[in-house]
């Protein structure tokens, strides 16, 4: 397993649309598993495929809070949204490609999601709480869309340049 550089905002590949994953290969799984490292590593609750630069359709999470017990990491492929709940609940999300920033973004409260797992099988299940929170962002970025995009034109554009001026003081080492 091999841990991935994460992109940092503004990238172009974290405004564009992911391409479909047309099967489960031994190439899928080392994804996955290099996916799942590097979400641990960060830490982090989600990653999406695009946020280390591969354009395909894949999402690892593990939203299990620290007195739940078990961890449960997920895998997620070609994941689709088939129902969601009228109810909205607000969680002030992160992002490991926006370091450091955080925002109360409003979303379903409950969320059905349909995906291929990495049996090859379709899975479907029913998230609320941060699990659900967590796969709508995981899927927004799927989508090119970013918790900033739900934030007023403003508070986006003092992130975006926080980030900009982040970017360069790392590239200057
Ligand atoms: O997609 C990502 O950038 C990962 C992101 C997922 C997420 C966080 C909060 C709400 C929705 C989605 C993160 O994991 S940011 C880091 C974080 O939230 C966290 C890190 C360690 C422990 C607990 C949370
Ligand atoms: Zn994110």
């Amino acid at each position: 397993m091999t841990l991935r550089p994460i992109l940092i905002h503004p990238d172009p590949r974290l405004k564009t649309v992911a391409d479909p994953v047309a099967s489960i290969t031994d190439e899928i799984r080392r994804l996955a598993d290099d996916m799942l490292e590097t979400m641990y590593d960060a830490p982090g609750i989600g990653l999406a495929a695009p946020q280390i630069g591969q354009m395909s359709r894949l999402l690892v999470m593990d939203a299990t809070k620290e007195d739940e017990g078990a961890p449960r990491p997920m895998v997620l492929v070609n994941p689709t949204v088939t129902w969601a709940s009228e109810a909205r609940s607000v969680y002030e999300e992160g992002c490991l490609s926006i370091p450091e920033q955080f925002a109360e973004v409003e979303r379903p409260a409950k969320v059905e999601v349909q995906w291929l797992g990495l049996d090859g099988k379709t899975h479907a299940e029913r998230f609320e709480g941060l699990w659900a929170t967590c796969v709508q962002h995981e899927i927004d970025h799927l989508d090119g869309k970013l918790f900033i995009d739900y934030l007023k034109p403003m508070k986006r554009q003092m992130i975006t340049r926080k980030m900009v001026k982040l970017k360069r003081e790392r590239a200057r080492g």
